[in-house]
């Protein structure tokens, strides 16, 4: 049957790459399916609302390269951090190049990207040697693979035929692509025969969720997590601002409350999921 009707801990048990086992597992243990998306520009902030959210949540996702003071440090504490609460953590890179050229962009540079987050992301625009560049730094250490097959914002371009063949090259390196950046589950996408898709398990991460705002003043739209895991069978809901707020001062109480709300409305939905 299709992985979205299965819990998330047989699926664990199940699925061949570590770092979507790991998640897996951390979903069913802490009985969260949400990721917080901590996208402020101070270290000070960014640390504190993952102190504050890590209870709550299976996933941190990161901009690491939007920090004003970043230093190497912050690795090190976002890792204590990732220990000390149990989550793993996502950089939302959104990588986009030749395969020679992301493969040194995810392993070197700054901020060495593979080094410290157990999953990242990228576009499909440059075909299957994005996922082969990828690859070569990722799986050595054990990393997952995102591949974006949709997106939340308005006007999107990855649609239609686009889509079903993001779909096809993940489907071709599922020791390493562990699922999508979409708004809906793409089992029923494409061509499939029965042996390749037998066991395929595709964790959809779906951005755009929120409770009380239905988007923004650029584009963004969001639907609740109902909408997003009961209805549309989703496995992550990724918020930012619905729970880091959009002022500049962080109240990291506020924050707490928000991402508790955000893990019993995502956890409720998947519960409801899988009664139906
Ligand atoms: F791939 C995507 C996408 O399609 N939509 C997104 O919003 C990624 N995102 C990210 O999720 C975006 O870069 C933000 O980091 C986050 C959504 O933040 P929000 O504050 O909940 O709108």
């Amino acid at each position: 049957s299709s992985p979205h009707l299965r819990s998330y801990e047989d699926r664990a048990q199940k699925h061949n790459n570590p770092a979507a086992r790991a998640l897996l597992y951390l979903m069913a243990k802490k009985k969260t399916n949400l990721s917080v998306s901590v996208d402020v520009t101070r270290k000070k902030d960014f640390l504190a609302i993952i102190d504050a959210v890590g209870p709550y949540v299976c996933l941190i996702k990161t901009h690491i390269d939007i920090l004003e003071d970043y230093d190497p440090s912050i690795i090190e504490d976002l890792q204590a951090l990732s220990n000390e609460h149990e989550f793993l953590i996502f950089e939302d890179r959104k990588f986009a190049d030749i395969g020679n050229t992301v493969a040194l962009q995810y392993s070197s540079g700054v901020y060495k990207i593979a080094s410290w987050a157990h999953i990242t992301n990228a576009h499909a625009v440059p075909g299957p040697s994005i996922i082969a560049g990828l690859a070569s730094v990722g799986l050595p250490l054990e990393r997952g693979l995102i591949l974006l097959a949709e997106m939340s914002s308005k006007g999107a371009l990855a649609t239609g035929a686009y889509t079903e063949d993001a779909v096809r090259m993940a489907r071709a390196r599922r020791d390493f692509v562990v699922g999508f950046i979409a708004q809906h589950r793409m089992e029923t996408i494409g061509a499939r025969d029965t042996d390749s898709v037998g066991d395929e398990d595709f964790l959809i991460l779906s951005p755009g969720v929120g409770l009380d705002a239905k988007g923004d003043a650029m584009g963004q739209q969001y639907r609740t997590p109902a909408e997003v895991v009961t209805d549309c069978g989703c496995d992550v809901i990724i918020v930012g601002r619905g729970i880091i707020g959009t002022g500049r001062d962080i109240d990291v109480g506020e924050v707490q409350r928000q991402a508790q709300r955000y893990q019993v409305a995502g956890w409720e939905a998947y519960e409801r999921r899988l009664s139906r």
